[in-house]
């Protein structure tokens, strides 16, 4: 038992002692229940933003409906199962287990005629090794604050009742919107008075669509996304933004052998007659050519991969880069930012999923005990209280949204080696210390051991306000947890 699980089921104690004989004693069970399930993680953004096609991208498969059709409207959940299976549970009444069929990958799944504005949620039991560590959901798309199919998103991600059902997010974004915005501090609003960065990331949806297709489209969208990261207003809601062309993701992890002999066979085919194909999408699909590929196998082509991946994948094969179908399909992935994104997903998410399945529990057990009438709930403020400051991965979590706000005043070099060394580009032991991964473990301990007496003697500065020092001492112990491990690791 670590410190973290001890407090966490003192405190679950004590609310359900508080609720006991109420209704809400089931919200406390089932809060502790999810902490040894799958981190949640929710895919939102706005209307097309292409989450569903993410979704798809991560887990290698075509399950999530895209486009059209009532089941990109409805919340659905896709998790790791022994078997294949699909849950219906509306808001009133019994969940149902529903039929479905499977066209060319696409889930095709039958309502029963069941209206969706009835439909609390669908359940997608998969097996697949992508969901094992993380419970994937796919939200409707926001459009304006008021349309119905947003307040489904909103409900479901930012309840103004009961706990949030999820432990972390991805926001989509296609451009920097005022309603991204909103939408980002709406859901962190309902955790505690601060926002926080801890539990999200932002990616620069349909990268490959900037700069109208061309080739250098991820290295602008890379500039933006690095833009969008160091705006304050994201900064405070984002532990990072990060580029992904989801569809060529998409594509590339479900890539078959006809996709990939009719792109063979333009890069083998001579340059005078496919190059005046690859100025535009207009051009690729209606142009009159002797190649033997009819306009509809160009437009299912285009839709596939759009047309950066079209002239990405044709280059990669033409420059005999890529040889196979699995090499091409490795190399797309590695191009679409898919790759980045898993590691981030990792270094960033699943790796921490103990503190921040805990988060999710402790701020359930407080709206739960807060929402009952008649309940003195004293003792358990005083006591969840001093959990999110003694326990040091809260303390971390708290601190990192302090000085994301601008609550603790140090310099920009002081500020970015203690964000790294909370971890915001990831809680790996070489990410926090700055190194590369292959960095030798004694190597590593003496960069621990760097910025422990880096921090302690800040920390020990009288000159220095309050909140330094107190940042101080919590990066000291930082320091001090990861030469423990260091040193554990080497026994
Ligand atoms: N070029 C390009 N098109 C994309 C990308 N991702 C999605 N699309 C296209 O955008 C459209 C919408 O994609 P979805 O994945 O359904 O988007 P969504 O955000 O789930 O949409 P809603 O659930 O309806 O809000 C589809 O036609 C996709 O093929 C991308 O990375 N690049
Ligand atoms: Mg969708």
């Amino acid at each position: 038992m670590t410190v973290l699980s001890d407090e966490l089921s003192m405190l679950a104690g004590l609310a359900s002692r508080l609720v006991a004989g109420t209704g809400a004693q089931q919200q406390i069970d089932e809060a502790k229940r999810r902490l040894d399930q799958p981190l949640r993680v929710a895919i939102a953004g706005k209307v097309k933003a292409g989450k569903s096609t993410l979704l798809n991208a991560l887990v290698s498969e075509r399950l999530a409906p895209t486009d059209a059709g009532e089941c990109t409207t409805v919340v659905t959940w896709y998790r790791d199962g022994s078997t294949y299976r699909v849950t219906m549970h509306p808001h009133a009444g019994d969940p149902a287990q529903l039929p479905f069929t499977r066209e060319e990958g696409s889930l095709n799944i039958d309502l029963r005629g069941t209206p969706t504005d009835q439909i609390e949620r669908l359940e997608i039991e998969w097996p697949s090794t992508a969901l094992s560590d993380v419970t994937l959901i796919d939200t409707p798309g926001i459009d304006s604050i008021s349309t119905h199919l947003s307040d489904r998103t909103r409900d479901f991600l930012t309840p103004d009742d009961g706990a949030s059902t999820t432990d972390a997010v991805l926001y989509l974004m296609r451009h920097l919107h005022a309603s991204d915005v909103r939408f980002l501090e709406a859901f962190h609003d309902q955790e505690t008075s601060r926002p926080s960065a801890i539990n999200s990331i932002g990616i620069l949806s349909r990268a490959d669509e900037i700069g109208v297709g061309r080739l250098d489209a991820l290295a602008s969208a890379r500039r933006i996304s690095k833009r969008y990261g160091a705006d304050p207003k994201i900064k405070r809601l984002c532990q990072t933004v990060i580029p992904v062309a989801g569809l060529l993701a998409e594509t590339a992890g479900t890539l078959r052998q006809d996709e990939f002999r009719v792109l063979l066979m333009l890069a083998e085919a001579d340059r005078s007659a496919v190059d005046p194909l690859m100025l535009t999408v207009d051009r690729f699909v209606n142009a009159e050519t002797d190649l033997p590929i009819t306009p509809i196998e160009r437009s299912e082509l285009l839709d596939r991969f759009g047309i950066f991946g079209v002239r990405l994948a044709f280059v990669l094969l033409r420059q005999g880069r890529a040889t196979t179908s699995t090499e091409l399909s490795n190399m797309l992935v590695d191009r679409s930012g898919l790759g980045e994104l898993r590691r981030i997903l990792h270094s960033h998410l699943t790796a921490r999923s103990d503190v921040l399945r805990a988060r999710s529990a402790l701020l359930t057990f407080d709206r739960v005990v807060s929402s009952v009438p008649g309940v003195n709930s004293r003792e358990f403020d005083v006591e969840l209280e001093r959990i999110m400051s003694s326990v040091h991965e809260f303390a971390e979590v708290q601190l990192l949204n302090a000085i994301r706000s601008g609550f603790v005043n140090m310099s920009e070099p002081d500020a970015e080696r203690a964000e790294r060394l909370l971890g915001t580009h990831g809680g790996l032991a070489h990410q926090r210390l700055g190194a590369d991964q292959n960095t030798e473990a004694g190597e590593l301990s003496r960069l621990a051991i760097g910025q422990h007496t880096y921090w302690q003697r800040l920390g020990e500065n009288p000159l220095m306000p309050r909140e330094t020092i107190e940042a101080a001492r919590i990066l000291t112990r930082t320091c001090e947890g990861l030469l423990a491990a260091g040193r554990a690791a080497q026994v």
